[in-house]
């Protein structure tokens, strides 16, 4: 894009090696499972990122290749390919081979860096068996590659640029399959995160290539000019707007940029998601506590000037008037800090008053602009007030005590004998029958089973006094005993495995969304934990010659037959359900540690997962097809 090249090689310091990172790849990129196989890419593109955000870059392109490698090309300045002083070599040489080199040392572009990645392309290097790096600029392609994070020869001057190719950097990585657990880039998992980051910073242009695909290559791409005004619409989808426009403003202070947007809908979930220099901010801080302080502030305000507040006697709580809201929060710091658990809170106290102050100015000015929308907005609110309190009154603490802290856990509740949630595991079954056969499979020592009745009620459509009137819904919280919604307690937790055990169709998989959508919306931090599993029954079992395959498709049970019964098995079973399999076989099959497939369902990304359920779970029968038919060739499609 632009030709200009004030920054050179100088300016970039130099700190530390690039064994450590062998060494203990998990303290750089967290874990070396798929989530840290994934952050590889994300490294990447964060530094192309961080050249859009400096205004030098407008296209990026990450392509999924055949062989298990990515390659992210991105047309900015291009890597510095100048001599360094201080090494006497390639700027880009020292760029990839010495951690925390990325030469961005001056605050004036916001670094995308922070607590999850942002530990510069070296790392991605380093964990490579391979990568090769090609820089348009200076007039020139150069190129360069690297094996275990050492250069392979030096970097090469190619060729001449055409003077119409402009300036750019492409860098593709094979992962180090010695490191990670494999190479299994999952479309979905990078098509969520570059679309957020597209919704993140307007007018950049991603687009995801998958080239792994039999029937040739498959591409999208994210640009969104509206940016997270877009989000938000993206979000409210399937819900229905209490109006047409996305609020939105933006402010610019003290170096802090702030962009909020937002739409309240008729909805019971709201879904309100707070980023920090692109970082999800799940575990939120100071930019979500002054976004809701001002938000409750500006509400209450506006219903008491207008006296609209009727007969509740006190003011609204932030709860209600964040019911059915959806709203993007963005912010980007020169000096990030992030804390928490999972380094996704952001710290920087002075934000709080900022976007307070920033809120308070543009909602209200909204609501001045736009009184019948505030009026909607209070009358909702005012609503939720009331059904939060007739739900009190209507028993409902009483209710929820003698759900939560009775004692007694649930008839149906085979319970195990450990009571050391490490070790113990809750099998929640579909049906009587699967839960009948799971009762005599199961060892008791460390496994519980609870059954549950068919399809449980959808919680997407109701609040929690209705949720907790459900016996299903009852039963599962008492057996997993840590409480619900807002006091809900992980620590409680009885069971650190807790295992949906429902067959591998269309029901079951129907099933097993209706306890997520729970699990989700009332029990969040048990999936954040990566408590909650699937069972993976096999679909059909071979023998031949005393011994017994398990195949989890058709193309497997072919392969099997082939390649170990010689083309003539003894036997192919074909099961149709868990309820159909006798208590050995479950056993076999799902339940026994040593030979079982489970499934761990995380969440990655927030936003997405939310996506899903108010898809899947909400009114709008359209963009439900619509999901289903495009996620339905993967087998996946309940991975978060
Ligand atoms: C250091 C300095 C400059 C650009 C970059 C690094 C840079 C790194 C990556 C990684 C992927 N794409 C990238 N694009 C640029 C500034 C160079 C200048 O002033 O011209």
């Amino acid at each position: 894009m632009s030709q200009e090249s004030e920054y050179g090689a100088g300016q970039i310091q130099v700190l530390e090696g690039l064994e450590a990172v062998r060494k203990r790849p998990a303290m750089y990129i967290g874990s070396t499972d798929s989530r840290g196989l994934h952050h590889l890419v994300y490294e990447v593109v964060d530094n192309s990122i961080d050249e859009a955000l400096a205004g030098h870059c407008d296209d990026i392109t990450v392509t999924i290749h055949e062989d298990g490698s990515v390659s992210v090309a991105d047309d900015g300045r291009g890597i510095p390919v100048d001599t360094h002083d201080e090494y006497d070599r390639p700027a880009l040489e020292v760029i990839l081979t010495v951690l925390h080199a990325g030469g961005k040392f001056d605050n004036k572009s916001y670094q995308v860096s922070g607590g999850l990645h942002g530990v510069g392309v070296s790392v991605v290097n380093a964990l490579s068996s391979r990568l090769e790096v090609e820089v348009k600029r200076d007039g020139g392609v150069f190129e360069h590659a690297f094996e275990a994070g050492e250069p392979v020869g030096d970097m090469e001057r190619v060729r001449d640029a055409d003077p119409d190719e402009g300036t750019g950097t492409t860098i593709r990585f094979w992962p180090d399959t010695d490191i990670f657990e494999g190479d299994d880039f999952a479309f979905s998992t990078l098509s969520n995160r570059l679309r957020e980051l597209a919704f993140l910073n307007s007018g950049v242009r991603i687009s995801l290539r998958d080239e792994r695909a039999e029937d040739g290559p498959t591409e999208e791409t994210y640009e969104y000019q509206g940016g997270i005004r877009e989000f938000v619409e993206y979000l409210n989808e399937t819900r229905s707007a209490m109006h047409e426009d996305i609020i939105y403003f933006d402010d610019d202070d003290q170096n802090i940029e702030v962009e909020v947007a937002m739409q309240a809908t008729e909805e019971l979930q709201g879904s309100i998601h707070a980023f920090a220099n692109n970082i999800n901010t799940r575990e939120g801080g100071s930019h979500l506590t002054g976004f809701k302080t001002a938000l409750t502030r500006c509400v209450n305000d506006y219903a008491n000037e207008n006296g609209l507040l009727g007969d509740i006697e006190e003011n609204l709580k932030g709860e209600d008037i964040r019911e059915g809201l959806t709203a993007v929060i963005s912010i980007k710091h020169p000096d990030p800090q992030f804390e928490g658990q999972t380094k996704t809170k952001l710290g920087n106290s002075e934000v709080r008053g900022i976007v307070e102050s920033a809120m308070h100015q543009g909602l209200g000015t909204y609501f001045e602009e736009h009184p019948d929308t505030a009026e909607a907005i209070v009358t909702k609110a005012v609503e939720a007030a009331k059904a939060r309190k007739a739900a009190r009154k209507a028993e409902e603490l009483t209710r929820r005590k003698s759900a939560l802290e009775s004692t007694s856990l649930p008839g149906k509740l085979a319970d195990c004998q450990t009571k050391d949630p490490e070790k113990a595991e809750l099998f929640i079954a579909e049906g009587d029958s699967a839960g009948g056969s799971a009762k005599q499979a199961r060892n008791p020592e460390f496994q519980a089973v609870l059954p549950i009745k068919g399809k449980i009620l959808n919680v997407e459509k109701h609040r929690l006094d209705r949720v907790l009137e459900n016996d299903e819904i009852r039963n599962m919280i008492t057996a997993i005993g840590a409480g619900i919604g807002d006091e809900f307690n992980v620590e409680d937790v009885r069971y650190k495995k807790i295992i949906m055990a429902t067959d591998a169709d269309v029901d079951g998989a129907h099933i097993r969304t209706l306890m997520l959508t729970f699990f989700y919306r009332h029990m969040r931090p048990l999936l954040e934990g990566g408590y909650v599993y699937a069972t993976q029954p096999p679909l059909y079992r071979v023998r031949y010659r005393g011994e017994t395959y398990d195949a989890m498709t058709e193309a497997e049970r072919d392969e099997i037959i082939e390649e170990k019964c010689d083309g003539n098995p003894t036997r192919v079973q074909r099961f149709k359900g868990l309820g159909e399999m006798n208590p050995e076989q479950l056993w076999e099959t799902t339940m026994n540690p040593e030979n079982r497939i489970l499934k761990q369902i995380t969440i990655e990304d927030a936003a997405a997962a939310d996506k899903m359920f108010s898809v899947l779970m909400g009114d709008a029968v359209e963009p439900r097809k619509q999901f289903i038919k495009e996620h339905a060739p993967e087998a996946e499609w309940i991975d978060i």
